[in-house]
């Protein structure tokens, strides 16, 4: 299957299951279930999800094991940009293209979707490993990874870093440690987690490992370079924010040029690292060729 058709129908797949996991808008109260679902049908990639199901699948895995899990990452990733959006963080008026939560619900509903969210995500995988006492070691394994990457030896730390560097001069370690917690921990967790409900060993899990670790570190990158060179209509944000916000980024810590010569080389790091997988890594390195050229 092309590349692109078995992105978008991932995708899908990974639509549809959030949709009956969730639960729906008639339930009560209302307003929290609208505004839990506003956020989470509203156009993102599913890149997190995709990246699970992709670990699993590539390690010989059965990746109907891994949808509940891929959906509880989303949930926490939405979670996530929910609050980061809020007034006391970025102060950001529109994500994906709409008006972020805030914005149409308030701030108050807002904090509380995003709480939601991250504990619906905590109940989906807990539900999916009582349901599954077979395999429940390898789906608190990746329960653990997912829920300490999220918290404060993962993204939690990664934010707070940011905030306190704003308007401030930063080094080279503190932005690497900022994006390896803020963005990178959830995307290595999203690999890993795939990895060992699919039953990988040692040597497959240490070559993800490194090949997620590079992805998240690009990604991040990409996300910097398109804050200053995107186009608004395609990102369905603001451009220039970071800048507005005085954030530290790689373009302001190492200029653009050398943040885009960055960029290539942790995305061949990243792809250079899958080499025991064969040719079964083709989509991974199409993936990853995909998130450099990203334009949203
Ligand atoms: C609130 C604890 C807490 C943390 C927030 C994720 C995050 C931490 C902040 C978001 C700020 C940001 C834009 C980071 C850059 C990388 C990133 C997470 C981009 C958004 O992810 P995509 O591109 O989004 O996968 P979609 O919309 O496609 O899901």
């Amino acid at each position: 299957m092309e590349f692109e058709q078995k992105l978008k129908e991932t995708a899908e797949v990974i639509n549809t299951h959030l949709d009956k996991l969730l639960p729906s808008e008639d339930s009560y109260p209302q307003n929290i279930y609208k505004s839990i679902r506003y956020s989470i049908f509203s156009g993102g990639k599913r890149l997190r999800p995709i990246l699970m199901m992709t670990a699993c699948e590539i390690v010989g895995g059965d990746i109907n094991k891994v949808i509940n899990f891929a959906c509880a990452i989303e949930m926490i990733h939405t979670y996530s940009l929910i609050h980061d959006d809020l007034p006391a963080m970025d102060n950001d008026d529109y994500r994906r293209g709409r008006l972020t939560n805030h914005k149409v619900f308030g701030d108050a509903t807002a904090i509380l979707a995003g709480d939601g969210l991250l504990n619906y995500s905590v109940e989906v995988m807990l539900n999916t490993i009582i349901d599954n006492q077979d395999d429940s070691i390898n789906y608190i394994k990746a329960m653990k990874e997912i829920i300490s990457a999220s918290g404060v030896y993962g993204m939690v730390s990664g934010q707070v870093v940011d905030i306190e560097s704003e308007g401030k001069e930063i080094n080279q370690e503190t932005l690497e440690f900022m994006h390896r917690h803020k963005t990178g921990a959830l995307i290595t967790a999203s690999v890993i987690a795939g990895a060992i409900i699919g039953g990988a060993n040692q040597q497959q899990l240490s070559a993800l490992g490194k090949f997620a670790d590079n992805l998240g570190l690009a990604f991040q990158i990409k996300d910097d370079i398109l804050d200053i060179e995107g186009d608004e209509s395609k990102l369905g944000k603001k451009v220039g924010r970071d800048q507005k916000n005085d954030k530290s980024t790689f373009p302001k810590v190492y200029g653009l040029e050398k943040s885009k010569e960055m960029l290539k080389e942790t995305t061949s790091n990243a792809i250079n690292s899958l080499e025991i997988f064969k040719e079964e890594n083709n989509f991974l390195i199409e993936l990853s060729n995909y998130l450099v050229n990203r334009e949203s």
